[in-house]
C-alpha cells in the first residue's frame, strides 16, 4: 500500500503560552485495521514555549479521494476554529487577562507592577527599594506612554554627559523565584546615542535592597547572576543605540582578553535593531537550571509580543569567548546554561537602569557624542510566567 503525504494545517504566530491546545496521536483499533494513523485533536497542555510555527502533517494510505478530502477538510476546519480561539484566549499571557494592565498587580504570579500613574516622583521611588536620581534631574515623570495619546504618564530617564551617567530604579522582589519574566515598554529618542548599560534582572545571595557591584569579576556559582537586556553597538557595527543583546555574569562566563571577566554578550548573528522614536514592548525571561548539575537554564527575549531570541541547551552557537557568543544556524549545539551551583541562589531583583558614559561612545568609534541621552519607560511587569504586551483596554 502506498503512502500519501498530507499537510493538515498550520497555525502561525500562536500567542504564548497556548496552554490548552494539544495534539495527540492515539492509534484506534479500527484505524489500525484500516492501516491509518489518525491525528486526533484534543486538549494539550504546556506546549513548549513558544510554539510559533505549529504545523501538522501525517501520512495516510491512499484510499477513496472523497473520504480523504472530507477528513482533511474537517481537520482544517477544526484548526481554523482553534486558531481563532487561541488568538482570543486570555491565556496568551498574564497581561491578556488584565486590559490596560488594570488589576494585574493582584495576580499571584506578578511580583512587580509600575505604570507611573500614581503619586509624585518621590512616591514612585518609595515603591522601589533603591533609586539613583542625581539632583532630581535623571528621572522625571512626564506625560505620554505606549498606546493612545491619553496614555497617562511615563518615566523619562535622562543622562547628561559631563553632569551625570543617568539614573535607575531598583527593586528587590517580594519573593525569590527560579524563573523570572520582566516586561517593560521603552522608547529611545530619535537621536539616541550609544549607551553603556541598561535594564537588568538577576539574583544575589543574599538578596539586597540595592544593586551590587562585581563588574569585571566572575561570580561564584552560589553568589550572583545578572543578565542585562541592552542595546549594543558592537564596535560601531550597528547604528546607535545598537542591537538588543543579553549581557550576563555567571560562574561559567568566559574570561576576557585583559584577564578580567566582563559580561558575556549573547545575541543572534542577525540581531534585532533597537528602534528609535517609538515605543517597543520588551520582555526578557531568565530560567535558572533546575538542579546544580542540570544545564537546563534558558534565556529568551520577546519584542512586541514576538519571540526574538531563545538560548538554551542545543541552540546552535558560534565560538564562545570572553566577549560572549552569537547564536547561528550553522553553529554547534550549546551545552546549556548552568546558571548556578546551588539552588539557594535565586532570582530576586529587577533593575530599571539607564547608564551612559563617554566610553560607550568611544567603544563605538563616535568622536563627539550627544551630551543628552533620553529614554522613556512605562508599564513594567515582573512575574513568574509569560506576561505579554499590554492589552488595549
Ligand atoms: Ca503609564
Amino acid at each position: 500500500m502506498g503512502l500519501r503525504y498530507a499537510f493538515v494545517g498550520a497555525i502561525h504566530e500562536l500567542p504564548v503560552p497556548a496552554r490548552w491546545l494539544s495534539l495527540s496521536k492515539p492509534r484506534g483499533k479500527r484505524q489500525e485495521a484500516r492501516g491509518e494513523s489518525p491525528v486526533v485533536v484534543g486538549a494539550i497542555h504546556e506546549l513548549p514555549v513558544p510554539p510559533r510555527w505549529l504545523s501538522l502533517s501525517k501520512r495516510v494510505p491512499v484510499g477513496p479521494v472523497w473520504w480523504y478530502d472530507l477528513r482533511m477538510a474537517t481537520h482544517a476546519l477544526v484548526f481554523a476554529l482553534m486558531a481563532l480561539a487561541v488568538g482570543q484566549t486570555p491565556e496568551a499571557g498574564i497581561a491578556a487577562r488584565y486590559p490596560g494592565d488594570r488589576g494585574i498587580a493582584r495576580d499571584a504570579r506578578v511580583l512587580l507592577h509600575e505604570d507611573f500613574e500614581s503619586g509624585s516622583m518621590a512616591d514612585v521611588t518609595r515603591r522601589w527599594t533603591a533609586v539613583s536620581n542625581e539632583g532630581g534631574r535623571a528621572l522625571e515623570l512626564v506625560s505620554g506612554g505606549p498606546g493612545s495619546a491619553s496614555a497617562g504618564r511615563c518615566l523619562r530617564a535622562t543622562a547628561t554627559l559631563g553632569s551625570n551617567t543617568g539614573g535607575h530604579l531598583y527593586k528587590r522582589l517580594p519573593r525569590e523565584v527560579d524563573t523570572l519574566y520582566a516586561r517593560f515598554y521603552v522608547r529611545f529618542a530619535a537621536d539616541a546615542p550609544y549607551i553603556h548599560h541598561f535594564v537588568h534582572i538577576g539574583g544575589y545571595r543574599p538578596a539586597t535592597d540595592w544593586p551590587q557591584g562585581g563588574a569585571g569579576e566572575r561570580p561564584a556559582g552560589d553568589e550572583r547572576i545578572t543578565v542585562g537586556i541592552e542595546p549594543h553597538g558592537v564596535g560601531g557595527a550597528y547604528p546607535a543605540p545598537g542591537v538588543w543583546t543579553f549581557y550576563a555574569y555567571w560562574h561559567e562566563m568566559k574570561i576576557s582578553a585583559d584577564g578580567k571577566y566582563w559580561g558575556n554578550a549573547m545575541r543572534p548573528a542577525r540581531p534585532a535593531l533597537v528602534p528609535k522614536d517609538r515605543w517597543q514592548c520588551v520582555e526578557v525571561m531568565l530560567k535558572l537550571n533546575s538542579s546544580p548539575d542540570a544545564a537546563d537554564g534558558e534565556l529568551a527575549l520577546w519584542l512586541d509580543g514576538k519571540q526574538a531570541y531563545h538560548i538554551r541547551k542545543g541552540t546552535p552557537i558560534g565560538p564562545w569567548t570572553g566577549l560572549g557568543f552569537d547564536t547561528r544556524p550553522d553553529g554547534k549545539p550549546f551545552d546549556g546554561f548552568r546558571w548556578r551551583t546551588s539552588s539557594d541562589l535565586k532570582l530576586n531583583f529587577f533593575w530599571l537602569l539607564h547608564y551612559v558614559t563617554e566610553s560607550a561612545a568611544q567603544q563605538n568609534n563616535v568622536a563627539n557624542p550627544a551630551r543628552v541621552n533620553r529614554v522613556w519607560f512605562d508599564d513594567i511587569v515582573v512575574a513568574t510566567e509569560y506576561i505579554g504586551p499590554r492589552r488595549t483596554p
